[in-house]
């Protein structure tokens, strides 16, 4: 298939001035009556050509009268009066055979939808393309209890109900859900008084899990009225939690549909991550209702403007409703993990790239998590007021349009004055810039000399230098600050940064709260490290201290053969010590920089990574650790005990993940007792399953791992946890084996996209595991997609990411990588989507 460009943008011909859907549902031979009015885009004209997939034409009218339209696999095409008309067309679909969960299908029975980017094309012809809005009327027929679309609710009776979405929308915000649910109802009115009646539509029996999700939407719709000032503005608004999705949700006009590992929440089958996690994507699918769906994308290249805003403002409010300091540190190692993966292998691409094969390969940690970075930049930039005052004239001036990147930074020139046209380079260039300083004392002038430089990426060979918000204190040698935060403003390749009135040499603490999604090289020492462990003020470069230190000692244990060092080991044990620090901080000041992250930077740094080498080191420095705070650490355990029932707010999550974190290395000094008692008698899925990884890690925890299928048997969101951790955690030498065994499980129900990342995902995350000698982890994981990509090739797609850093790895991980791309590039019906993503891998 051809690529699409963004260069080659047209506005579609016509216009869509009202669409009215009828569904006849019947899972095999579902029939969709469309009746739209077009009238002709003067200001562009253009062919009169819909899209459509899948779809079985049963006939079609223009104005009444019957017509025979040209169709294709992919189009329909007709002569169409010069003037407004009326098109109407009945297709017929069949939902239960689509396992690929794009457009109308089933799951456990029900129907539900799903259309972003381009699956409303397989429901009915239409210009399926998000510059296409209008206001859509919905009539379902069936026999089932609940029949939902977007908007406010019309006419219902025995066998049908009908929605009228009184909002122009694009189609990809369209959506139909019908089955045997029920809500748990509430309300919400909003600042202005409208009253709204909010729903969680779950399968029978799950209605205990909807508390949570509810709380976070009132607090959501709450905090966007306070911090955006947006309001709602439908009378209901719904959710419904689906088994079957190929992400975590979507943000349909009223009637967000979520991936129900994504909204269903309870003490004793979710952890504090997952009560965070639904929390945020309740935000995230919200806040979608101004930034993406009044205010949509002009076409998909433009996705970033929705996504990336609306991840840094879910970013914003899960910093208000915990921790701003902990926020910003998970979100740190979330966007190493993934984005600078990404931006450093084969598959980088611009936060607003600029061709595609397939868009759905394009909703990535680039767009979405480096798309927020370049937001928080902005602000960073502008300052908090003027970022105000452009999102204000933001909403004003673009509410009800579909908009670029153009229109975005507009707003900011125009409330700020500023000319933006190098900052937009954050949009256009991939790849993660490296920024190095030196730091230079001369006649009592502290200067930073900085370098700005981003290396190639695919089909971006040379880049120019960005700008680049510095965020820097400075602290006196006893750790006294003695320049609170400024921003630099680095826009050259080579910058310098002059600081007087300063009596003693300062230490420089730079890149404060992670101000820009860089790579930072500073030559420092062990002492200085410490020292900012100590004092900084600024409570992310407190924890990189820490992080850097961690991953400098690891690379050198790896190449040198180093021992952990006793500097590292007391800094993190005096933070540990700490009762003034948030305890969520202390467990993160616990962890290490993730193998997959190691790797990376010992490739980085001339050497060819060895996984288990890798593994072998982080082990040691693991029980070095252990053994350094073996007397602190059964106080933190007795201290961080939880009084009284579960609660999953912040503070009590903070104190279960210290408390985690220490009974992780107690594991390695007692034998896993301490995680077999609080295996034994945790009441919440926090407890007990970080105690279950706690025995798996130490090669333990067999019968703890087989008494939890029994308990959780029944439920399937509990049983993804059971088959992920078993993975993740399993020895090098095992971890494909256990993989595989996995795969022959009765309970391994693979086309659930859940359930197949819960293995795979796991197997891949499981970097030693994965690229354990022999190749085996590679081969069951290709055999795998070949599969599920005949069934589903988003997901599939999606996971074979998983080797898009084989370049780094010796000849032998090379060659077998490549044998297992080439072998699915080969495969005669793979799909669009996985085949663009072979093939950039290959590339
Ligand atoms: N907008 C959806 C993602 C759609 C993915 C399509 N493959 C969820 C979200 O970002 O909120
Ligand atoms: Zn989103």
């Amino acid at each position: 298939p051809q690529p699409v460009y963004l260069r080659d943008y047209r506005p579609f011909g016509y216009h869509v001035d009202e669409v009215h859907l009828t569904f006849r549902l019947d899972p095999g031979a579902t029939r969709v009556i469309a009746r739209i009015r077009f009238s002709p885009n003067r200001d562009a004209p253009g062919p009169f050509v819909l899209d459509g997939e899948g779809l079985d034409l049963k006939w079609a009218r223009i104005d009444g009268a019957a017509i025979y339209p040209e169709v294709t696999e992919t189009s329909l095409t007709c002569e169409v009066p010069d003037a407004p008309f009326t098109w109407e067309a009945e297709v017929e679909i069949d939902p239960a055979a689509n396992t690929a969960l794009e457009g109308l299908y089933l799951s456990n029975g029900m129907f539900c939808t799903q259309c972003e980017a381009e699956g409303f094309r397989r429901i009915t012809y239409y210009p399926d393309r998000p510059d296409v809005m209008a206001p859509f009327s919905v009539r379902i027929e069936s026999d089932l209890p609940v029949m939902l679309s977007n908007g406010n609710p019309g006419a219902a009776g025995e066998g049908f109900a009908e929605w009228h979405d009184p909002w122009p929308k694009p189609a990809y915000l369209f959506a139909l859900v019908a089955g045997d649910l029920v809500a748990y109802p509430d309300r919400f009115t909003t600042r202005s008084g409208r009253d709204v009646a909010l729903n969680i539509w779950v399968r029978p029996g799950d209605e205990g899990k909807c508390a949570w999700g509810m709380e976070a939407l009132k607090a959501s719709m709450r905090w966007d009225e306070e911090v955006y000032g947006r309001e709602y503005d439908l009378e209901v608004f719904n959710i419904v939690a689906v088994d079957d999705f190929n992400m975590g949700a979507m943000e349909n006009k009223g009637l967000n549909i979520f991936n129900s590992s994504c909204v269903l929440a309870s003490a004793d089958t979710s952890t504090d991550a997952d009560f965070e996690r639904i929390e945020a994507i309740i935000a995230h699918e919200y806040f979608h209702n101004w930034t993406g769906n009044r205010i949509t994308c002009r076409d998909w290249f433009q996705l970033c403007l929705k996504e990336g805003l609306t991840v840094f403002r879910d970013q914003q409010f899960t910093g208000d409703m915990r921790s701003h300091a902990v926020k910003r540190i998970d979100d740190a190692i979330t966007l190493r993990a993934r984005q600078f993966r990404e931006d450093n292998g084969p598959l980088a691409h611009p936060v607003r790239p600029e061709s595609f094969v397939e868009i759905n390969n394009f909703y990535t940690a680039t767009v979405y998590e480096k798309g927020a970075e370049v937001i928080g930049m902005l602000k960073r930039l502008v300052g908090d007021a003027a970022y105000s005052k452009a999102l204000a004239l933001y909403f004003d001036r673009h509410d009800g349009q579909a908009c670029t990147i153009e229109d975005w930074l507009k707003v900011f020139e125009d409330t700020t004055g500023r000319d933006l046209s190098q900052f937009k380079h954050w949009y256009s260039q991939a790849g993660t810039p490296r920024l190095s300083v030196t730091e230079e004392w001369r006649d009592g002038v502290f200067h930073l000399h900085f370098e700005q430089h981003t290396p190639p990426t695919p089909g971006q060979p040379d880049k120019a230098p960005q700008v680049i918000p510095i965020a820097v204190g400075l602290l006196n040698p006893n750790g006294d600050e003695v320049l609170p935060t400024r921003v630099l403003e680095m826009t050259e390749a080579k910058q310098s940064f002059a600081f007087e009135g300063l009596a003693t040499r300062p230490v420089a603490s730079v890149l404060r709260d992670f101000s820009a999604p860089v790579i930072l090289s500073q030559e420092t020492d062990n002492a200085t490290r410490a020292l900012l462990m100590a004092h900084d003020t600024d409570p992310f470069n407190k924890w990189e201290a820490g992080r850097a230190f961690a991953k400098d000692l690891l690379c050198r244990m790896v190449t040198d053969g180093a021992p952990p060092e006793s500097a590292y080991l007391d800094a993190v044990l005096a933070m540990l010590r700490d009762e003034g620090l948030d305890p969520a901080f202390r467990a993160l000041a616990l962890g290490l920089p993730s193998q997959d992250d190691l790797a990376q930077t010992l490739y980085e740094r001339g050497h060819t990574p060895d996984p288990l080498a890798i593994h072998d080191a982080v082990e040691t420095l693991v029980q070095a650790m252990a053994q350094h705070m073996q007397d602190t650490l059964p106080r933190i355990l007795a201290d961080m005990v939880q009084d009284g029932p579960f609660r999953p707010d912040a503070a009590s999550a903070g104190k279960r993940s210290l408390g985690n974190a220490a009974l992780a290395l107690v594991s390695r000094l007692d034998g896993g007792k301490a995680a077999a008692a609080q295996f034994a008698s945790a009441d919440n899925m926090t407890q007990q399953l970080a105690a279950l990884a706690c025995l798996l890690t130490i090669g333990k925890g067999d019968a703890q791992a087989r008494a939890f299928r029994d308990q959780w048997q029944h439920d399937r969101l509990v049983m993804n946890k059971w088959f992920g951790l078993q993975v993740a955690r399993a020895a090098p030498d095992r971890a494909a084996d256990i993989a595989e065994k996995l795969t022959r499980d009765p309970d391994f129900t693979w086309k659930n996209p859940n359930r197949f990342r819960a293995v795979f995902g796991s197997l891949s995350a499981n970097a030693a595991g994965f690229h354990a000698p022999g190749g085996k982890g590679y081969g069951l994981l290709g055999d795998w997609l070949g599969k599920l990509d005949a069934v589903n090739p988003q997901t599939a797609a999606r996971v074979s990411t998983a080797f898009e850093t084989w370049r780094r790895y010796d000849a032998d991980r090379q060659a077998q990588i490549r044998a297992v791309l080439e072998t699915l590039a080969a495969k005669p019906d793979l799909s669009r989507d996985t085949a663009e993503m072979v093939q950039r891998m290959l590339e």
